[in-house]
């Protein structure tokens, strides 16, 4: 019986000391300081919009202000980008493309200047 009691006791002691070595918490000179700045540089936003099959593609989205949307014509045949007063593409001919940057919120539709069935629309926030 005396010799179970000892065993217990050993182990506890052992586990204490286990605890003892691995359990603490560090100390404040081993954690290490990093620099918590946040950076909030994101990467230049841009978004593309493939022209296909006579029509803009996606046909509506909301960006961000600041961003720049990239229009390619995918079709065989020339289209334009058109907001009339805001921004004009000229004609793309099939893998050309054009860009502009939205500096400003709004709504802004625009269609393509040869077919002007082809309609689509950019909300910037
Ligand atoms: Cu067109």
């Amino acid at each position: 019986m005396a010799k179970i009691i000892i065993f217990i006791i050993i182990g506890l002691v052992i586990a204490g000391a286990g605890y003892w070595y691995y359990g603490q918490p560090a100390s404040p000179e081993q954690i290490p300081l990093i620099p918590t700045i946040e950076t909030k540089e994101e990467a230049p936003a841009s978004r593309i919009i493939l022209i296909k099959n006579f029509a803009f593609n996606p046909a509506k989205i909301t960006i961000k202000m600041g961003t720049e949307v990239v229009w390619r014509n995918e079709d065989s045949v020339p289209h334009t980008v058109t907001a009339e007063g805001i921004f004009d593409s000229r004609i793309l001919q099939n893998g050309e493309s054009f860009g502009y940057k939205f500096d400003s919120p709004g709504t802004f539709d625009y269609i393509c200047a040869i077919h002007p069935n082809m309609k689509a629309q950019i909300i910037v926030e």
